[in-house]
């Protein structure tokens, strides 16, 4: 079932990036739940697959997308989709993602991925009724980093104080900004551990845009 489960997202260019067992009856999972997979982009080749589709070019292409392949994937395996846009209220990807053993919080708060790094994001999760065989536990990967994105902010917006979003938005406002708006969080891409993730600057202006239009 787990190899059926990647064979579906493979030609979506999505992936499992983790996983865990819910207990029979768990408050917050749709009804019958086992197991929560969530699902992310796969990289290379998410980006330029995304704009062959017939969202693109439409508002919210993005998530509009997410809900067509990731709900299709889900009816055809019987399991119920779940997406961390649509809210508020929205399901708790950030916990969630926790919850697996390979994501995790990093010092400035935002999640890290072992190969993914900071750029770790998720387009939606699978709620299955079965108890499935689940990806193992990797390693955090900030314990041995020089941690790098605690200065990297050059606004001192996202730092191990935490996040201040006006202050992201005032900078991103200034010609300053042009950087991160441009390219991406300055924060999130100097992360060592997703150095080998290719993420493509189109697509990390793409979210800084939805982020701060
Ligand atoms: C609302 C929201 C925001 C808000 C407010 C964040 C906040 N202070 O709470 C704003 C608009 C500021 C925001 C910004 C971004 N976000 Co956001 N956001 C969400 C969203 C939709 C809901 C969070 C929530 O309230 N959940 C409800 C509570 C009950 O659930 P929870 O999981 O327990 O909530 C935890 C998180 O909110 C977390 N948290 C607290 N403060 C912050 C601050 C940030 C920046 C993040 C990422 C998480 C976070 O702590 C909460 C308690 O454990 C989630 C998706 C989701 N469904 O969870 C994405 C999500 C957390 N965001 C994400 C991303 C990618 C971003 C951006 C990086 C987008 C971008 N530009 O590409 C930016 C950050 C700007 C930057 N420097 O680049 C990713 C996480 C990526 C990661 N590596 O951590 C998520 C999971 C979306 C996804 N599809 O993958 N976000």
């Amino acid at each position: 079932m787990a190899e059926q489960v990647q064979a579906a997202l493979d030609p979506h260019y999505l992936e499992v990036l983790g996983g865990f067992a819910v207990e029979p009856g768990e408050a917050g999972f749709p009804a019958g739940t086992r197991t929560l997979l969530m699902i992310g982009p796969k990289e290379p080749g998410f980006w330029p697959h995304l704009q062959t589709q017939p969202e693109w070019g439409e508002a919210h292409p993005v998530d509009r997308w997410s809900r067509r392949v990731i709900g299709r994937v889900a009816c055809d395996l019987g399991a119920k989709a779940l997406f961390p846009f649509g809210g508020p209220p929205y399901q708790p990807f950030y916990s969630w993602a926790l919850r697996t053993g390979r994501v995790w919080d990093s010092p400035v708060k935002l999640l890290v991925h072992a190969t993914q790094g900071l750029m770790v994001s998720f387009r939606g999760a699978l709620a299955l009724p079965q108890t499935l065989p689940l990806p193992a536990p990797a390693v955090q990967p900030c314990g041995t980093c020089a941690k790098p994105c605690l200065t990297a902010c050059p606004a001192t917006a996202l730092t191990g104080a935490g996040y201040d979003v006006p202050r992201c938005h005032a900078h991103l406002d200034d010609p300053a900004g042009a950087a991160c708006l441009n390219g991406g969080c300055l924060v999130r891409s100097t992360c060592p551990a997703g150095a080998g993730y290719a993420r493509m600057p189109s697509q990390s202006a793409y979210h800084m845009r939805q982020f701060h239009p």
